[in-house]
């Protein structure tokens, strides 16, 4: 294969989404009479391979080769949909996406409701290959599609007064079988601080693999944070929420000695379940080893100097 200089790539070359994936897709959506029918997935997966158009190449993307579409959109961490990992992908297809809107309000000047037709519009899409890592041990590489969420944050301005933001993500009974089981205290709320969130990293995205996002990754919105472990990125956000106080987020709710506010991506610290050393890379079989915020920590390690990171895990 002839070399290219990066700049010369488009993202649709650097992550075609394996042609031979679409394919087997296809030949089992005609034996079964729907895509959905045929994979096993609700309706809201089989819609969910619109293409997103006029995407740029994001900036701080990794040349490690992302994990296939297939491993992306079967194996999820959705508790609202189940907590096992193939469940996201057999049920979230119930959830609605469409109309879709996300309130930013709290400490704000200008509160507002955003149309999710009106959140594509407030940036230029780029496509940002990030790593995954769950808190679990596992990881992906993502081709995530989106923008900073700072170009959402900027819309609203800021008061001075804000420190932290909350994410809010949908809660809805009828669609969504988990939250019958009190898991979690439902619905499921995730934070940053201010700094985190306004941070040219912090993605909110649309879409992974150049197509929006499927309902199981957190259809049509999500926050991506590839510095945190991966329960920090709260899918299917309807409401942001802008505090001067630490928001209690529904994991450390749920176990707070176990689920810290800050939870980076840090091999030196263990869960109390798990040693945070290494990880498997889903469709990896030799284990790898963990990097220091997850291998970001040119860009991110200035927002924690002075802190203990044992302490402020
Ligand atoms: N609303 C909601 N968001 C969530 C979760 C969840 O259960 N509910 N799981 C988190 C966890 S633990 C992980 S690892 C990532 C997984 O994202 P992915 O399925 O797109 O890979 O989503 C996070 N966001
Ligand atoms: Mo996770």
């Amino acid at each position: 294969m002839l070399i290219k200089r990066r700049d010369d790539i488009v993202p649709s070359e650097i992550t075609p989404r394996p042609l031979f994936e679409r394919r087997r897709e296809f030949i089992k959506a005609l034996g079964a009479g729907s895509i959905a029918g045929a994979l096993g997935l609700g309706s809201g997966a089989a819609q969910a391979g619109a293409r997103l158009a006029g995407i740029q190449r994001g900036p701080f993307g990794t040349d490690e080769k992302p994990t296939s579409f297939k491993d992306i959109t079967t194996y999820n961490n959705f508790y609202e949909f189940g907590t096992d990992k193939y469940s996201p992908a057999e049920k979230a297809g119930r959830m609605k996406t469409q109309p879709w809107a996300v309130a930013v309000e709290g400490l704000v000047h200008k509160p507002r409701t955003f149309a999710i037709e009106d959140v594509l519009k407030l940036a230029p899409l780029e496509e940002r290959i990030y790593r995954l890592r769950c808190v679990e041990g596992w990881s992906m590489v993502i081709p995530w599609v989106g923008f900073p969420l700072e170009k959402l944050l900027r819309q609203v301005e800021p008061l001075g007064s804000a420190k932290y933001v909350e994410f809010w993500t949908l809660y809805d009974p009828k669609s969504m079988p988990g939250v019958r089981l009190p898991v979690l205290d439902w619905p499921y709320v995730e934070g940053l601080r201010l700094d985190e969130a306004l941070h040219p990293l912090t993605l909110l995205a649309v879409g992974l693999y150049g197509e929006e996002l499927p309902n199981q990754n957190g259809a049509p919105l999500r926050l991506v944070v590839p510095w945190k472990y991966g329960f920090k990125g709260a899918k299917s956000i309807v409401r942001i929420r802008l505090t001067d106080k630490q928001p209690e987020t529904a994991w450390m709710k749920a176990s707070p000695g176990e689920y810290g506010f800050y939870s980076n991506v840090n091999p030196e610290v263990d869960h109390p379940r798990w040693s945070q050393a290494t990880e498997r890379r889903i469709g990896e079989f030799f284990k790898r080893k963990t990097l220091m915020f997850n291998g970001y920590g040119d860009q991110v390690a200035r927002l924690y100097t002075g802190m203990d990171l044992r302490k402020y895990f």
